[in-house]
């Protein structure tokens, strides 16, 4: 039973491993699953063949045995329910773990995600210097709130879960605006998380993958 996930033939993050693809990468490293990675370019991920995997013609996806999913948090679920890693076994427990899930997704990423594209990609519109501080204001919260919850502990609710993996992957985001090291114990926790061997090969399979899409004529 091979799975087949997609990826950026060569992503815009050049190795940082900040697309999506590195949820699910991270996921099956940690549960153990071996996989074959469909890369993908932008031109082709708009192309029916990947329109009929992907509505939106985006990476992730996810095949395995005539199943094929998109949505990153989908993926992640799926990967938790049918293999031991990342889900606890008590039920309510599992619950909270699909709650941080959610929350990483849904209450995190989007404000994570105005932020650093506005950082990146808007210095130029003539709102920038107005729009730039509420948004920063808007992710520290969170990152505050996120610490306050954290407090000393190492992962979000007991034994690292698919929610630490998502909350986790979504705050590096912020990793090269700074805004992280305003939260020392936030910052342990993503380095705690970037520490463990699964992420570490996730890490290393995406960066080969542009490594190689760079020397490519
Ligand atoms: N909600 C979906 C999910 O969670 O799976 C969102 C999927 C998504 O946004 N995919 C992006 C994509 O395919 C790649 S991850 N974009 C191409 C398109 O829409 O045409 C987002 C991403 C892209 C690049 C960086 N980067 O360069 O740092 C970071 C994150």
């Amino acid at each position: 039973m091979t799975i087949t996930i997609t990826a950026f033939q060569a992503s815009p993050d050049r190795g940082r491993g900040l697309a999506r693809d590195m949820h699910v990468r991270w996921a099956l490293e940690e549960v153990g699953q071996p996989y074959d990675v469909r890369l993908v370019t932008f031109a082709e991920m708009k192309q029916p063949a990947h329109l009929a995997r992907h509505p939106f013609g985006q990476i992730p996806t996810y095949e395995e045995n005539g199943l094929t999913l998109f949505e990153s948090g989908a993926i992640i679920l799926h990967i938790a329910e049918h293999h031991p890693g990342l889900f606890p076994e008590e039920p309510d427990a599992r619950a909270r773990a699909i709650m941080w899930m959610f929350a990483a997704l849904s209450t995190i990423e989007p404000v994570v995600v105005e932020f650093t594209t506005t950082l990146i990609f808007d210095r130029d519109r003539p709102w920038y210097a107005d729009r730039l501080p509420v948004l920063q204001d808007r992710a520290r919260t969170r990152l505050g709130q996120l610490a306050e919850r954290l407090g000393d502990a190492d992962w979000l609710d007991g034994e690292f879960s698919a929610g630490d993996l998502l909350v986790i992957d979504v705050l590096r985001r912020l990793a090269s605006s700074g805004l992280l090291d305003e939260f020392p114990t936030v910052a342990a926790y993503v380095a705690r998380g970037e520490a463990r061997p699964a992420f570490q090969r996730a890490f290393a399979d995406q960066l080969a993958v542009f490594t190689a899409s760079q020397a490519a004529p």
